[in-house]
């Protein structure tokens, strides 16, 4: 049995209360020997934790802001046993690990000079191939290997070092290659780039101190506001997004689901009307395979699927999530309302897993239950379109000699108009309109 070991801040020469900027490991992350844990930064210099030992982080005693000095902990680690280890060859290791524990990489504050690429280098580097939306999901947690003084370096241009690829050692990244992604991001100018990275670089906002005005006080946003504001963000800048309005007579369909409400009562299931328009989306992708495709992320091709994995976006106190159910053509009603109560209640207690919100090709988004007439909801890269549902109304509608109160469902379909068009969106809309207002539609 390994034996978990605290690791503490070595001596880190004369400095102390420094000041930790980045956390670049978390629990359950496994980590080599020498592989940065943490970065601090005094008013001189910037320095990387390395590692003492391979193993896994059980626990950490640190987050940003925090001021360390020697001795402090900064971690736990369970230290990692080969295969070809027993215990005791593992307990050895770890000891002789130990003591040759690496020096932290301590790099003074950058002179401010310029770099200039080395003759010839610019054009033997091929431009950076532009990240795949999947991809960069994962970079939301990767952690980019670079050298504090490089970190530094990307911080102040505004660089995120998770798009940039390192020519270094075991794929470093170098001031060099932070200034080429630079000079290759404002060469592309507007032009724009395959797949969904941006082509531009934006101004930042000016920072307002609101303290003149008032009391203020700063709270941190939630972690998963953090990770989805940032790939919202993206999407909505670098989808071009078309949002398709339609509205459907939902009236006999919800006659249906009052009628039935009490027999699933008594089955433990709550019938809303949700799981019946995932069924309908579902049946209309059928006939509409391209919304449910996905994009390449060279941008030239289509990956069409033979499932129908159908994201639900779910308000949770910390903010959105978007849970998959799977394979919603072919469970019933029933079943769908069942997973959906089940997905929901797993989401807002925040034990959803990365596993349980993979692999959706189409989302959809309802605020029927809390209100409102319209929304633009933004498309979930890589997938191609949205349909986000607004709470149904009873509207007068004409029938051709009077006019009679109906339920009405408004609808509205964002999609990524480099893949689909208008005319594809509009006949979608329609299909669902189609099966909503006749649910016997669902059996051919
Ligand atoms: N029109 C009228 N009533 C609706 C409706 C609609 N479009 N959609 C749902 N309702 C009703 C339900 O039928 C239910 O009524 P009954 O109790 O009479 O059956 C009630 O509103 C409450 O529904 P619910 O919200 O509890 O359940 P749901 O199955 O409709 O939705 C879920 C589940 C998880 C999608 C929902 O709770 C949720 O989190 N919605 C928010 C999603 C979101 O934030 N989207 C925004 C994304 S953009 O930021």
């Amino acid at each position: 049995m390994t034996t978990a070991q605290d690791v503490l801040l070595p001596d880190i020469g004369d400095f102390s209360e420094v000041e930790v900027i980045e956390v670049l490991v978390q629990p359950g992350d496994q980590v080599s020997l020498d592989q940065s844990l943490i970065t601090l930064e005094s008013d001189k210099a910037t320095m990387e934790i390395p590692s003492p030992l391979a193993g896994e982080v059980t626990f950490l005693a640190v987050k940003v802001g925090d001021k360390l000095s020697q001795g402090d902990p900064v971690l736990t680690l369970e230290p990692q046993v080969r295969p070809d280890e027993g215990p005791t060859a593992t307990t050895e290791a770890t000891a002789e690990e130990t003591e040759t524990t690496p020096a932290p990489v301590i790099e003074p504050e950058p002179e401010p000079e310029r770099v200039a690429p080395r003759p010839g280098e610019a054009e033997r580097r091929q431009a950076p191939v532009p990240p795949r939306p999947e991809d960069l999901a994962i970079a939301a947690g990767r952690k980019p290997h670079a050298s504090p003084a490089v970190r530094r370096f990307a911080r102040e241009l505004g660089v995120d070092l998770t798009l940039v690829e390192g020519s270094g050692p075991k794929h470093r990244i170098l001031k060099t290659d932070v200034q080429d992604y630079v000079k290759k991001t404002l060469a592309r100018g507007t032009a724009g780039a395959p797949g969904t990275s941006l082509p531009f670089q934006l101004p930042s906002a000016p920072e307002i101190d609101y303290s003149k005005f008032g009391a203020v006080e700063l709270t941190p946003l939630p972690r998963i506001k953090k990770i989805g504001g940032r790939r919202l963000h993206l999407n909505w800048l670098s989808i071009p997004h078309v949002t398709h309005h339609d509205a459907a007579d939902i009236t006999d369909l919800e006659a249906f689901r009052n009628a039935r409400r009490e027999s699933a009562a008594t089955a433990g299931i709550k019938l809303t009307f949700l799981p019946i328009l995932l069924k309908a989306v579902a049946k209309a992708l059928e006939r509409f395979p391209n919304l449910k495709a996905s994009l390449t992320g060279d941008g030239e091709r289509l990956v069409l699927k033979h499932f129908t994995h159908l994201g639900v976006a779910v308000d949770t106190p910390d903010g959105l999530v978007v849970p998959v159910i799977r394979d919603v053509d072919k469970k019933g009603v029933y079943e769908l309302a069942r997973e959906l109560t089940e997905a929901s209640t797993k989401a807002r207690e925040g034990k959803l897993l990365p596993g349980d919100m993979q692999g959706g090709c189409f989302t959809v988004s309802s605020l029927g239950g809390i209100g409102g007439t319209a929304f633009t909801p933004i498309i979930n890269a890589p997938e191609v379109a949205i349909l986000g549902i607004s709470r149904a109304e009873t509207k007068p509608v004409w029938n051709g000699s009077d006019f009679v109160p109906r339920l009405i469902l408004p609808m509205a379909l964002s999609y990524n108009h480099r893949v689909i068009d208008g005319a594809e969106a509009a006949r979608f809309t329609g299909r669902l309109r189609e099966l909503l207002e006749d649910i016997r539609n669902l059996l051919l």
